[in-house]
């Protein structure tokens, strides 16, 4: 038998500022550099923006109403940082820090949680345009500030805050695959933003500790755990490579402050370390999250890449099956299709017991609580005539995953909440609205604002009863 879920286990939901509020240029709000990039063409899928998104900025009190039928106990949103410092540095815009007063004093009078995420992606265009955004140390300034004036304001209300969200997509999407803005590809730079926002996430944390928020703070990380494609020795050491470059990578640094070695010396090799300055590796040891965000989609499986093998590779953002293609480093690692998982329509393999398996490394490798900051089915739903939308395929995905979770507290994890991505449909950054992900339904058509009603999917129902019952449904 199966341990219980704790008492006080946050069963929640998520979403990010860019990807559900719209009001892209109201009360005062800044340029962030995803308002910029979407008007790059070809870049999103046709083009897509959140300039209205579904409107969360206007509907929040509907969407909070929404939650706490449902029972939820935990939100977490993010705070977009032009909100409340429109260049970046420079005045602090009152009326965008009313809004998430205004939310987050909803969110408490229905008993939910906030769990607020500094960052997700969104960093001020003016602070691009000034230094480079995440490339120059100027930011790590910058960045404490803004998380400063959040933690003050909101200390003995948020008690789980974010710092960072996903460092390891905006940084790789951003600089090595001109997917994401800044819209680059170069490793070097990659390597040295890299560095820099590794300095800003510690720096934060250390501010809270300085502050002495009433609250913890972690960092929000997108693993999967890596399998090999087989028993071939190369194929198992590519295994292990993974790990290291994409994951211990950034997780050894969040938790011990330490690069770890065999990353190190390749980068060394090739040129690409980034410059550590006096200080810096101090400052990253002093600053040791509370508790792992863990990001979950999917598990990742590689084999051998030889030294002249395949780099980029191509990305489904189609929703078009089969459309993605393998990617690698050379000489490193490649990733290859699992034979015995099913995958999405976007191509991401569907392994909840990758779940489990993600939890019990990170525990046993930095023994810290996690809280599982996303997780989730993006896929086609229908709004059928009478308003109903029977997504059963997303029940089935977040049955198996809940499960999973159990499975890994019974193993000794410890868990501290449940986040699924995500509450409304949303913004997929690349993917448009009609990858959805959504407890409640949005109806929005790609390129078309509709009046974006809310309707409850049977998700949204069946989540209710999980909560109900502690995870007994
Ligand atoms: C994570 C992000 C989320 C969200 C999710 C789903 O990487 O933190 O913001 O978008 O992935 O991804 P996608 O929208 O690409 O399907």
């Amino acid at each position: 038998t199966l341990d219980a879920f704790p008492d006080n286990f946050l069963w929640g939901s998520a979403s990010a500022a860019y990807q559900v509020e719209g009001a892209a240029k109201e009360d005062g709000k800044g340029e962030s550099v995803w308002d910029r990039f979407v008007q790059i063409p070809g870049k999103t899928y046709k083009g897509t923006t959140g300039d209205v998104a579904v409107d969360h900025y206007h509907r929040y009190k509907e969407d909070v109403a929404l939650m706490a039928e449902q029972g939820l106990k935990a939100y977490r949103f993010s705070v977009a940082w032009s909100r409340i410092i429109p260049d970046g540095d420079g005045e602090v815009n009152e009326k965008g820090l009313e809004f998430y007063d205004k939310l987050i004093d909803e969110l408490l009078a229905h008993g939910i949680e906030p769990v607020l995420t500094l960052y997700h992606w969104d960093i001020p265009q003016a602070l691009q345009d000034k230094y480079g955004g995440w490339e120059s140390r100027q930011v790590i300034e910058d960045f404490t500030r803004y998380a400063d004036i959040l933690f003050q304001r909101y200390n003995n209300k948020v008690k789980y805050w974010v710092s960072l969200n996903e460092q390891n997509i905006f940084i790789m999407l951003g600089y090595r695959m001109a997917a994401h803005p800044p819209n680059v590809v170069d490793e070097k730079r990659m390597y040295q933003a890299n560095h820099i926002a590794n300095l800003a996430n510690a720096s934060v944390i250390r501010r809270f500790r300085e502050l002495d928020i009433n609250g913890q703070i972690g960092p929000s990380f997108a693993y999967g755990p890596t399998y090999a494609l087989d028993s071939h020795p190369l194929n198992q050491l590519a295994a292990e490579n993974n790990e290291a470059f994409n994951a211990h990578w950034w997780m050894d640094v969040y938790v011990f402050g330490e690069y770890p070695k065999v990353v190190w010396k390749y980068l060394e090799r090739k040129g690409l370390a980034p410059a550590i300055e006096e200080g810096d590796m101090a400052l990253l040891k002093s600053a040791k999250p509370d508790f792992m965000g863990l990001n979950y989609y999917q598990t990742a499986t590689v084999e051998h890449n030889p030294i002249d093998g395949v780099s980029s590779g191509k990305m489904n953002t189609s929703g078009k099956k089969g459309s993605s293609e393998a990617s690698g480093l050379p000489g490193v690692f490649k990733t290859a299709d699992n034979p015995y998982v099913e995958q999405t329509d976007w191509d991401w393999d569907i392994d909840p017991v990758g779940l489990r398996i993600a939890l019990r490394r990170i525990d046993s490798r930095y023994n810290l609580p996690i809280m599982i900051t996303e997780n989730g089915l993006g896929a086609y739903d229908k709004l059928e005539e009478d308003g109903s939308i029977h997504d059963d395929y997303r029940i089935d995905f977040l049955r198996k995953h809940v499960k999973a979770v159990q499975e890994a507290i019974t193993d000794g994890v410890n868990v501290l909440g449940y986040c699924t991505w995500s509450y409304t449909d949303l913004l997929s950054w690349l993917n448009g609205y009609q990858k959805r992900y959504g407890f409640v339904y949005v109806d929005r058509e790609e390129l078309d604002e509709k009046e974006l009603k809310r309707y409850k999917k049977d998700s949204y129902f069946w989540y209710k009863k999980v909560i109900e019952t502690n995870g007994k449904e």
